[in-house]
């Protein structure tokens, strides 16, 4: 994993050819900023119009504004097709957006090129007979949710409700019905898909099979997808909320994770997510959790009753209600790194004192607002048995019984983008020496949870890899999505 390796040599040379690229290339984007102006359904933002800065800043985390030579917009996938067509054509990078909650910088922003924002992909068409909804790209989770609500189903999708369905799904996708259904891409049984030669295709089990697999987990390098269409589940009451706990109390509720994980039975309709902040002693630590049936305090969490809370906000409510009340810090900045391996109760309490006592976390106190978040996902050999019973992903995922494993770090100003990412990362590859060391480490990095120089793709496996990679020379043969499309995980080039 090279996080730390960032070598301020190799990055001098990146930023000197950007600059000599982006001088032409910033006269042929405003070219084509022009020609999208024509395209009838689609609006076209310039830095002079209303409406830009917002567009430009409108995202999760300030790491990932930018200023883009010009913003389009379409409102139908005919648009987006005339505007891949014109990029292509002259050669103007761009960049895709579906919610912007990607903190990875110009993951889903641009500089010196185009931004597609597809908020207007905003339709929602349920399906009652085929029990599926077709939702457009440019949604976030709260809108699919509330739109489900009048018919008491939902989806596999996301936990937190302003991220968007695009990249959520692309990056495969964590939800509280994983365990259940598989990854959100699991779920998913077609993708409209706009291809780099301008055509519109349907990806689904029985046509363009490459690409729908090679789309489960494959990001943005295939194409834009327009819409997806999701099966959904009768799943609206639950019990669920947040429980807090003091900092002191984390060894103990790492202990009670385990026997949660590790029951005879696990009862794949309890979910949760633990997050214990490293420095922050006043927030100490957050458990997430859901019964995905209207049962008040079931068995399943048995574990956790004993440890005594701070705060508790637990109680029957429907699933879109609980995740409403889910908290996130008012901090401007973030970064994010994953990684996944097979619990121990040793290997838990390694981790916590590592998070805990490594030089790296007085890095991050020293950096203003400088904030640690540790968050253990329990990951059952039943989220990746139902991936293969839906058809299977790109993911190359073990069918054993893991935790993924996110560092969140937050901070406030840019100046110490640098510092954050790379105390981090350090704390990281600790832990990952730790999980090696202990035979416990599993290669799959979780996209959604990656930092921006992890190597994704490259976790899933050679034999994914290389299966990716015939997609892609079938999809997009001259690479628009690897390099025109810079931003975002990327496939590999050789
Ligand atoms: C508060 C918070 C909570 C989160 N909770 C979860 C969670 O519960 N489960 C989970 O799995 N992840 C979660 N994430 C991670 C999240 O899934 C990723 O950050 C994801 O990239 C966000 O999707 P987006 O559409 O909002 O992001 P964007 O920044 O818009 O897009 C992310 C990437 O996807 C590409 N992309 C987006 N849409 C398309 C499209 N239609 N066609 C082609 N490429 C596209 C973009 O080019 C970009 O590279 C969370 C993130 C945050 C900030
Ligand atoms: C074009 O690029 C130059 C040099 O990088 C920059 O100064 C200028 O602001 C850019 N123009 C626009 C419209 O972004
Ligand atoms: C969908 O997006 C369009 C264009 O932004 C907007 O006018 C419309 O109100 C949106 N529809 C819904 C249901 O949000
Ligand atoms: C799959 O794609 C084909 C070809 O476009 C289409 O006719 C069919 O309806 C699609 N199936 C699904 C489930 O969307
Ligand atoms: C995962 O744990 C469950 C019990 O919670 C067990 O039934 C299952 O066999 C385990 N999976 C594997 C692959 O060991
Ligand atoms: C801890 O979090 C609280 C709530 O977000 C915040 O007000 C406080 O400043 C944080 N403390 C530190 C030391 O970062
Ligand atoms: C639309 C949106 O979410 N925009 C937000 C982008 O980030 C800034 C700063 O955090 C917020 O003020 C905006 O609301």
């Amino acid at each position: 994993m090279a996080i730390v390796d960032f070598s301020v040599s190799f990055c001098l040379l990146v930023f000197l050819l950007g600059l000599t690229r982006a001088t032409d290339l910033n006269e042929t984007a405003q070219g084509a900023c022009e020609d999208l102006k024509n395209i009838r359904g689609g609006a076209t933002i310039l830095p002079s119009t209303a409406g830009y800065l917002e567009l430009s800043t409108e995202n999760w985390s300030s790491t990932a504004w930018a200023t883009p030579i010009c913003i389009f917009q379409p409102s139908h996938a005919s648009d987006l097709k005339q505007a891949v067509g014109i990029l292509v054509k002259s050669k103007v990078s761009f960049a895709i957006r579906s919610g912007g909650h990607s903190p990875s910088p110009l993951a889903a922003n641009s500089n010196d090129g185009v931004l597609i924002d597809l908020s207007g992909l905003n339709q929602t068409f349920y399906d009652a007979a085929s029990q599926v909804v077709t939702i457009g790209a440019g949604l976030r989770w709260q809108d699919v949710y509330h739109y489900l609500d009048q018919f008491k189903v939902t989806v596999v999708g996301g936990r937190v409700l302003d991220v968007g369905v695009g990249g959520l799904l692309l990056g495969s996708g964590l939800s509280y019905l994983s365990d259940l259904y598989g990854m959100a891409c699991d779920n998913v049984v077609n993708y409209e898909v706009i291809l780099a030669d301008g055509s519109i295709v349907n990806a689904n089990a029985s046509s363009h099979t490459d690409l729908f697999w090679g789309l489960k987990g494959g990001a943005n390098n295939f194409g834009i997808v327009a819409s997806f269409t999701l099966r959904t589940y009768p799943i609206h009451q639950v019990w669920g909320g947040i429980k807090s706990y003091s900092t002191d109390d984390v060894p103990a509720l790492l202990e009670a994770l385990m026997k949660y994980q590790s029951s005879p039975n696990k009862d794949p309709y309890a979910n949760l997510m633990l997050q214990p902040f490293a420095n922050n002693r006043s927030i100490g630590a957050v458990l997430n959790l859901v019964y995905l049936k209207p049962e008040v305090s079931p068995a399943a969490f048995q574990p956790f009753y004993s440890i005594p809370t701070t705060s508790d906000s637990t109680k029957l409510q429907t699933l879109t209600e609980m995740m409403s009340g889910q908290m996130v810090p008012g901090i401007s900045r973030w970064d994010w790194f994953a990684t996944s391996f097979k619990p121990t109760s040793a290997l838990y309490k390694k981790i916590w004192s590592i998070a805990t006592s490594t030089p790296e976390l007085l890095k991050i106190q020293d950096i203003m607002s400088g904030t640690l978040v540790l968050g253990f996902q329990p990951i059952s050999s039943s989220l990746v048995e139902a991936g293969v019973a839906r058809g299977g992903n790109a993911l190359g995922l073990s069918r054993v019984n893991q935790t993924w494993l996110v560092l969140d770090v937050g901070w406030s100003n840019a100046k110490d983008d640098f510092s954050a990412h790379s105390a981090t990362g350090s704390i990281l590859n600790k832990i990952v020496s730790e999980t090696k060391s202990s035979g416990k480490a599993l290669p799959y990095i979780f996209m959604n949870d990656a930092s921006w120089d992890q190597k994704v793709i490259e976790s899933y496996g050679h034999v994914q890899v290389t299966k990716l990679k015939l997609a892609r020379q079938r999809y997009d043969p001259s690479l628009v999505f690897t390099r025109l499309v810079r931003g975002g995980f990327k496939l590999p080039e050789s």
